[in-house]
């Protein structure tokens, strides 16, 4: 494979380079780490945005409309939604999703799914992989749509610069939502489907809530936006909220901090997963062959297990350096 024209192609924002560059990174490819390594120094400008909230809360219409809003504005867009269908569910509990079909059509906007099914964890891992290969590609803004249910959605939602949690209007959502930790990831609120009845009495619960935490003047206050997505309402609020939250990140130290945080994040991630897969690789299957058994019959238990995995791979390691 052509790395250097790989590269190349990414960079001058070729679609059907681009659509194989997130194809290597979510079949983890091996050559997906070179490719990464190489396109980091170009990574960095894109502004990374974070959509969850809910099953069916209008996320994807929201996205859909703010990509197009921001498209208008000369912008171009990257979107990675984190699809939510799970073997469980197979899709049919949401079965009005609206696939961003829309603004997908519109030159400057690019749309990936990644699918949540048969992945172990490692699928927030692969969403800032992907968007790192849009953020050299030269995108001014990423977009992730990710349910707020599970820590890997959480985990993307902290990749963002600024992380938007979409509401309800029925009753509880915002208690709910602050329950599943989505309340201290949200840099701002949206009440989508204000068309509905009750939107006001979930603005002021949101906003009671955060009132409740401690915060100084000098602290970022969030917002709380009505939108009504289908039909396009609100969301020049959603804009303007967004870019107060950039210019409240720039304007202090925070901006910087954030990434840094991310950079560590990842980093510390990397070295959990490469070292997970080396000892489970040289040990982990070896040892279980002959154990697994003892565990089950109560001779042993997994901790036990765990240790004996753990001694033997050090071992191995000994007689690589004795050899
Ligand atoms: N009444 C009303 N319906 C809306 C609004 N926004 C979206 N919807 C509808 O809500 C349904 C779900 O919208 P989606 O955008 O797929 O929601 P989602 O949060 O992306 O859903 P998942 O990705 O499946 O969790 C669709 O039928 C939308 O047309 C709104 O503001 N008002
Ligand atoms: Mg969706």
């Amino acid at each position: 494979m052509q790395i250097d024209k790989l590269l190349d192609d990414i960079q001058k924002r070729d679609k059907r380079t681009i659509a194989r560059a997130l194809s290597l990174v979510e079949s983890e490819h091996p050559i997906t780490e070179t490719l990464l390594d190489r396109i980091h120094q170009f990574t960095g400008n894109a502004y990374r945005i974070g959509i969850t909230g809910p099953p069916g809360a209008g996320k994807s219409t929201l996205t859909n409309q703010l990509a197009k809003y921001l498209r208008k504005l000369g912008k171009t867009i990257a979107i990675i939604a984190v699809d939510p269908t799970s073997p469980f569910t197979g899709g049919a509990l949401l079965g009005d999703r609206v696939r961003m079909t829309d603004a997908g059509n519109m030159e400057g906007v690019f749309i990936r799914s990644m699918a949540t099914r048969g992945s172990l964890g490692g699928l927030s891992k692969k969403a800032i992989d992907a968007a790192d290969v849009f953020d050299a590609a030269g995108f001014d803004y990423i977009i992730y749509e990710t349910v707020g249910v599970g820590q890997s959605e959480l985990d993307i939602a902290k990749a963002a610069d600024t992380t938007a949690v979409v509401l309800v209007p029925e009753s509880g959502d915002a208690v709910q939502a602050m329950k599943a930790g989505l309340m201290e990831i949200a840099d701002f609120y949206i009440v989508n489907k204000a068309d509905r009845p009750g939107s006001e009495q979930a603005v002021s619960a949101v906003k009671t809530i955060l009132m409740l935490r401690a915060h100084d003047e000098h602290s970022w206050m969030p917002d709380v936006v009505k939108t009504v997505a289908h039909e396009n309402k609100g969301i020049d609020l959603v804009y303007k909220e967004l870019q107060r939250h950039e210019a409240h990140l720039k304007s202090n130290r925070q901006f910087s901090l954030r990434r840094e945080n991310r950079a560590k994040e990842r980093i510390r991630e990397i070295v959990f997963s490469k070292i997970v897969s080396e000892i489970w690789e040289k040990s982990g299957e070896q040892v279980l062959a002959t154990s697994l058994k003892k565990a089950i019959d109560g001779e042993s238990s997994p901790y036990n297990i765990a240790d004996e995995i753990i001694q033997n791979y050090k071992s191995s390691l000994k007689e690589v350096n004795n050899d």
